[in-house]
C-alpha cells in the first residue's frame, strides 16, 4: 500500500519482534470493515447487536481488570527525567524501549497483526498528522476506523519519505502487573501493551492526540488539549466559538452537544459541536486562536447519557456504534446502562459478562466508566465546520473542575495570564475514567496533568508564551457545575441550563454584560443569568456564585504548597505574580 520505506522499517521492525502469523494492512474499505466485525464476532470479541433497533452497532467486553486508563502506567520516556516532571511518571527511552520489546516479544504469534495508517485531523490540512499504529486486536481496529481518518489516502498523504507517529499495540496477556503505556517524544512513539482499554490503545487519542501533539505543539509553536469545541449561532445568525477543558468525566461530551433551553431555542440560539475531547489550537494569520477537533469521533461516557441530558450523544450511539462494559440486554439484543432511563432490563448480562437482572440486582449493571464509541458524522448537531481545514476562531477557553465547594458557578479571568493562572490552579474529584479511588480532589492543571507530555512548568510557560503571540485572544473563563449542599445533591441543574452559564460568557467575550470584580476575578451579577422557564430560586444562584474570601485565602496557600512542593521549579513568573495577587486580594 506504501513505499515509504520508514513505514515499511516500521511495519517489519515491529513484526520481527511481535513475530504474528499474519499481517493485514487496513485500508478503510467498507468490505474489509464487514470482514473484521464478522471475524470479531465468530470469536466472541464482539456481540452484533439488533441490526433493526441498531444497525452496525456491537458490544464488547473488557478484561475485568482493564477498564480504564492505568496513570500509575503511562510513562513519559525522555533522557533527563526532570524533563518528564513531577506530573508524569519516567524512564529513560533505553529502558522504556528494552520493558515494551521483552515483555511484546513473540507475543502476537498464532495472532494477525494490523496495520492502521490514520490520520488525526483532515487527511492533509495544515493542521493534520499521520499515525500508523500496528495492533493485534480487531477491537482497536474497529474503534480507530470510528475515532481518526482510516485508510490508505493516509499513506498518501505520507508520500515515499513523509513521518509518522509510530504506534506498536500487543494485548499480549491483559496481565496488570505487565501493563504499560510508554510515550517517547523525542521519536514520536508509542509502545502499549497487556491493555485492550479504550484510552491505553487507541493511540491517536490520548497517546497521540495530546501526550506525543503537546510535546510537539510546544516545539512547533501550537497547543494540544483536552478541550471540546462548540460554535453558538445567535438569534442573528452570528456564531462564536468556545473551546472547555474539563477533566474525564466531567462534562465535556454533554457541553459539546448542549440543547438550549427552550426559551433559548424559541429565540433563536443553537449549539454545535465540533469536538467533545481534543483540540488542536494554532494562532490564525489574524492573530486569533483557531481550533480543529482532530478525532474523527465520539469515545463517550455511557452511565447518565440519556434522552434528557445529552439526546444528541445517544442519537449519535443508534448506528455503527461499539459499545464496550455496558449491559446487554437479552429481551431484544440493546443495550443499558445507568443513567439511560428508569427501565432496566431484567434478562440481562452486566459488564463482566454475568447474568443481570436490574430490577432485582444491587450491583451496577455497566461499569461506571462504560463507553460508547460513535462516528461524529451521526450527531444531529454536528457542526458544519466539523471538516474544516483551517478550523473556527475561538471567542473563549473555559476551563472547569468538579468542585463540592469554593470554586463559583462560573468566573472569568483579568487577563490572558491572570487565565493561565485560573487553568494552572483547577483541581478536580478524581472520576472513575482512570484506575484509582474515585472522588479524590487532586490538582488537574488546564485538565492536562495525565496528558502532559513533557514538565507541567514547561506547559505553563508554553501558555505564556503563546498568549504573546496572538494579538485578539480568547477571554478565558472557569466554570463549576458540581457545587453541592453540606453533601450529595447539585446544586446546578447543570447540563442543557449550562446555556444560561453559556450565554453570560458569550456576552462577555462581546462586551454585551457587566460582572463584578471579586478576588478572583469577574464574577457575574446574579441578574445577568437569564433564568426563564426554569424553576430555580435566585438567592441559591447568589450563592453558588459567592466568592468566599476566607475559603480562597486558604485555597492559596494550597496552591502556593503545590507549585512550591509539587511543580518546585520552571513556574513562570507570570503565575506566582497571580498568585500573590490572590493571596493580596483575600487578605483585603
Ligand atoms: P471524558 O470522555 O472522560 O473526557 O469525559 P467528559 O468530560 O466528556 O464527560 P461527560 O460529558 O461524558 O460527563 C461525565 C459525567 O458527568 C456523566 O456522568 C454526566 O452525567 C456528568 N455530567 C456532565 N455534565 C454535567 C452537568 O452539567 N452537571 C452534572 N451534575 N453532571 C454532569
Ligand atoms: C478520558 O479519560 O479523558 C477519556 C477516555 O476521554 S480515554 O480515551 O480512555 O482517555
Ligand atoms: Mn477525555
Amino acid at each position: 500500500m506504501t513505499n515509504n520505506q520508514k513505514v515499511l522499517q516500521f511495519v517489519e521492525e515491529s513484526a520481527a519482534l511481535a513475530t504474528p502469523d499474519k499481517i493485514v494492512w487496513i485500508d478503510g474499505s467498507q468490505e474489509q470493515i464487514e470482514a473484521l466485525r464478522a471475524e470479531a464476532v465468530s470469536t466472541g470479541e464482539m456481540i452484533k447487536l439488533n441490526q433493526e433497533l441498531l444497525p452496525d452497532c456491537y458490544l464488547h467486553r473488557t478484561a475485568v481488570n482493564d477498564v480504564a486508563r492505568v496513570e500509575a502506567r503511562t510513562v513519559i520516556c525522555l533522557p533527563k527525567e526532570e524533563d518528564a516532571g513531577p506530573t508524569n511518571i519516567w524512564k529513560s527511552p533505553e529502558e522504556g524501549y528494552e520493558m515494551c520489546k521483552n515483555i511484546a516479544r513473540g507475543k502476537m504469534k498464532g495472532r494477525t497483526m494490523y496495520v492502521i495508517p490514520y490520520s488525526m485531523g483532515v487527511v492533509g490540512s495544515a493542521f493534520s498528522k499521520i499515525g500508523i499504529e500496528v495492533t493485534d486486536s480487531i477491537y482497536v481496529v474497529l474503534n480507530m476506523v470510528i475515532m481518526t481518518r482510516v485508510g490508505k489516502e493516509c499513506l498518501d498523504a505520507l508520500g515515499e519519505n513523509g513521518d509518522f507517529v509510530k504506534g506498536f499495540h500487543a494485548k499480549c496477556d491483559i496481565d496488570e502487573e505487565n501493563r504499560w503505556i510508554m510515550h517517547f517524544p523525542q521519536d514520536n512513539a508509542i509502545w502499549s501493551v497487556n491493555s485492550g482499554y479504550g484510552g491505553n490503545v487507541l493511540l491517536g487519542k490520548k497517546c497521540f492526540a495530546l501526550r506525543i501533539a503537546s510535546y510537539l505543539g510546544r516545539q512547533e509553536g501550537w497547543m494540544a488539549e483536552h478541550m471540546l469545541i462548540l460554535g453558538v449561532k445567535r438569534p442573528n445568525g452570528e456564531k462564536q466559538y468556545v473551546a472547555a477543558a474539563f477533566p474525564s468525566a466531567c462534562g465535556k461530551t454533554n457541553l459539546a452537544m448542549l440543547i438550549p433551553p427552550k426559551h433559548f431555542r424559541d429565540a433563536g440560539y443553537e449549539v454545535e459541536c465540533v469536538g467533545d475531547d481534543i483540540a488542536w489550537i494554532r494562532v490564525g494569520e489574524d492573530g486569533r486562536l483557531w481550533a480543529v477537533n482532530p478525532e474523527n469521533g465520539f469515545f463517550g461516557v455511557a452511565p447518565g447519557t440519556n434522552q434528557k441530558s445529552n439526546p444528541n450523544a445517544l442519537a449519535a450511539t443508534r448506528q455503527g456504534t461499539i459499545f464496550t462494559n455496558v449491559v446487554h440486554n437479552l429481551d431484544n439484543n440493546t443495550v443499558w446502562w445507568e443513567g439511560l432511563d428508569k427501565n432496566p432490563p431484567e434478562h440481562a448480562v452486566d459488564w463482566k459478562g454475568n447474568p443481570w437482572n436490574g430490577k432485582t440486582s444491587d450491583v451496577k449493571g455497566a461499569h461506571p466508566n462504560s463507553r460508547f464509541t460513535a462516528p461524529a458524522k451521526n450527531c444531529p448537531c454536528i457542526s458544519p465546520e466539523f471538516n474544516s481545514k483551517t478550523g473556527v476562531p475561538l471567542s473563549a477557553i473555559i476551563f472547569g473542575g468538579r468542585r463540592a465547594s469554593t470554586t463559583p458557578l462560573c468566573y472569568q479571568s483579568r487577563d490572558w495570564n491572570h487565565g493561565v493562572f485560573v487553568g494552572s490552579i483547577m483541581s478536580s474529584e478524581t472520576t472513575a475514567a482512570a484506575t484509582g479511588a474515585v472522588g479524590v480532589l487532586r490538582h488537574d492543571p488546564m485538565a492536562m496533568k495525565p496528558f502532559i507530555g513533557y514538565h507541567v512548568g514547561d506547559y505553563f510557560r508554553h501558555w505564556i508564551d503563546m498568549g504573546k503571540k496572538v494579538t485578539n485572544p480568547p477571554k478565558i473563563f472557569n466554570v463549576n457545575w458540581f457545587r453541592q449542599y453540606e453533601k450529595g445533591e447539585f446544586l446546578w441543574p447543570g447540563f442543557g441550563d449550562n446555556m444560561r452559564v453559556l450565554k453570560w460568557i458569550l456576552d462577555r467575550c462581546e462586551d454585551k454584560v457587566d460582572a463584578k470584580e471579586t478576588a478572583i476575578g469577574y464574577v457575574p451579577y446574579a441578574k445577568d443569568i437569564d433564568l426563564t422557564g426554569l424553576d430555580y430560586s435566585v438567592e441559591t444562584l447568589e450563592s453558588i456564585l459567592e466568592v468566599d474570601k476566607a475559603k480562597w485565602a486558604k485555597e492559596a496557600e494550597e496552591i502556593e504548597g503545590y507549585y512550591k512542593n509539587t511543580i518546585k521549579d520552571r513556574i513562570p513568573k507570570e503565575l506566582w505574580d497571580s498568585l500573590e495577587t490572590l493571596k493580596k486580594n483575600c487578605a483585603e
